[in-house]
């Protein structure tokens, strides 16, 4: 597929796979996968997770971020991966399968839970695995993060209450994305149902 970079399963460790994300990724984006990592690192930690785990879906979660609009759609093509018409028309969606597959056969991933907890970091879905969880509240909350006036709330909270920090993410999620007008992926809408659902009903 001509990607650049490529690490051979047998070397695969997190500070390999931090270089190899320092040479494709720009340095915004390198620091913010930097960021994600340690963070989806130390809720491993707070929740009993693998943290190895962890720290390599976090250090590759947005690895197909370096491909955008009609590049990343090409490539979905040529690697076999099926896009549906929300996918298409909103390409900033596709990092997420694509950063799956090439965790897989590009960086030689072979664990299920990190290749999902990569898959789902975007949308989130209904029902996340702990790590998915994990990548997807870290990606929100790391560091150098400052979208969110209310981030210390939400930091605090992914600590204390992670399914209720995944049902604060989403909900202001499809806020803002809402003010954007752009088309919203349904399994962001999804998600956030069964996650507010799930706090309501364990009041
Ligand atoms: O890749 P990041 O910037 O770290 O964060 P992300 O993987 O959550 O991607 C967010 C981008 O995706 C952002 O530009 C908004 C865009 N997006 C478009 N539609 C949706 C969406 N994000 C979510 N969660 N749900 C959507 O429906
Ligand atoms: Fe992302
Ligand atoms: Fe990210």
């Amino acid at each position: 597929m001509g990607f650049t970079f490529r690490v051979q399963p047998e070397q695969m460790d997190n500070t390999d796979l931090e270089k190899a994300m320092e040479k494709l990724l720009p340095e915004r984006r390198y620091r913010h996968s930097l960021g994600v990592e340690y963070t989806a690192g130390a809720l491993a930690m707070r929740y009993g997770a693998a943290t190895e785990k962890a720290l390599i879906a976090g250090i590759l979660h947005d690895c197909a971020k370096a491909f955008r609009g009609n590049d990343i759609i090409r490539r979905c093509d040529e690697c076999g991966i099926s896009l549906t018409d929300t996918e298409r028309s909103n390409t900033a969606l596709i990092h997420a399968k694509l950063g799956a597959y090439m965790a897989e056969h590009n960086y030689g991933v072979q664990d299920e839970e990190i290749i999902s907890a990569i898959r789902w970091h975007t949308t989130g879905r209904p029902g996340m695995t702990l790590l998915e969880k994990i990548v997807f509240t870290a990606d929100y909350i790391e560091p150098h993060r400052d979208r969110a006036d209310n981030l210390p709330e939400i930091r605090e909270m992914a600590f204390n209450d992670l399914d209720r920090a995944v049902a604060v993410i989403l909900e202001q999620t499809l806020e803002f994305l809402k003010g954007c007008g752009n088309e919203i992926d349904p399994g962001t809408q999804e998600a956030y149902d069964y996650y507010s659902e799930l706090i309501k009903n364990r009041e």
